[in-house]
């Protein structure tokens, strides 16, 4: 039986009512070292996960920094993977995604069947999530690399229907992704449209650089915000304590 606690935490937060906040670290924006002080900065914060990826990892320290980041915290780090390269046994868990909104093989099932050997031997515990990719003013390298659009963001109920769709497939997580870096983080209407026709756990990334953002994902039915690109930078830490303060706070 594969072990679960990654999943059965989250859950027992999202039951809860409870909102979360996962902290993205790609291992092509920071050296081990900064990583492991960034995630533990990140934990103190009060954030509850740590997500590990990126769309395309031209470093080749993912297992180091992955080992890392998990002696540094408490909560569980998870690998958030562009592909099959991504796969680290000192992750305590792995999203594994599936690009739903895109009609590209290689992110639904390709990459899929290369991964899973791997983290059946490694013993990672996989997420099966819908990933889909929202238009948010830029190219995003999710949209390049996968060679995929994105979701109109005037198309709340394109969106809804792929995470209905997903839900239907058996998946456990929907993240609702505007790319790293995006303009325009994914559309209010957009999350409360999921959220009226999904009942499982909704994250929402991309393009979220402050508070107030991620509280207004929140009233419109995100249940986890992530952040990356907000850390890189002078200010970094300082938004991101502010933004996990926030998730925090939130009723
Ligand atoms: C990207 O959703 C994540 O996959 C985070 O995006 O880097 O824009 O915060 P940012």
């Amino acid at each position: 039986m594969e072990n679960s606690k990654t999943l059965d935490g989250i859950l027992e937060r999202y039951n809860q009512g409870k909102k979360s906040y996962w902290v993205l670290l790609d291992p092509d924006d920071f050296s081990v070292k900064e990583a492991s002080e960034t995630a533990s900065r990140a934990a103190k914060a009060g954030a509850h996960a740590i997500l590990v990826g990126g769309s395309l990892l031209h470093t080749n320290h993912l297992d180091a920094f992955v080992k890392a980041v998990r002696e540094n915290v408490s909560i569980p780090v998870v690998l958030f993977p562009g592909d099959a390269a991504q796969v680290s046994g000192h992750a305590d868990a792995l999203l594994f995604l599936s690009l739903v909104s895109g009609r590209n093989p290689v992110n639904l099932i390709g990459e899929h069947v290369k991964a899973a050997p791997l983290i059946y031997r490694l013993g990672i515990e996989p997420i099966p999530t819908a990933y889909l990719l929202v238009e948010s003013g830029i190219v995003s390298s999710v949209e390049f690399m996968s060679n995929t659009r994105p979701i109109p963001r005037n198309k709340p109920m394109i969106a809804a229907a792929h995470a209905l769709a997903a839900q239907y497939m058996g998946m456990q997580l929907i993240y609702l992704e505007g790319g790293s870096g995006a303009k325009d983080p994914v559309p209010d209407n957009m999350i409360r449209m999921v959220r009226q026709y999904t009942k499982l756990p909704l994250i929402a990334g991309g393009g979220i650089r402050d508070a107030k953002t991620a509280q207004a994902k929140l009233a419109a039915g995100a249940d986890i915000i992530v952040t990356g690109n907000v850390l890189r930078g002078a200010t970094g830490i300082s938004a991101m304590r502010s933004i996990a303060k926030a998730v925090k706070a939130f009723k």
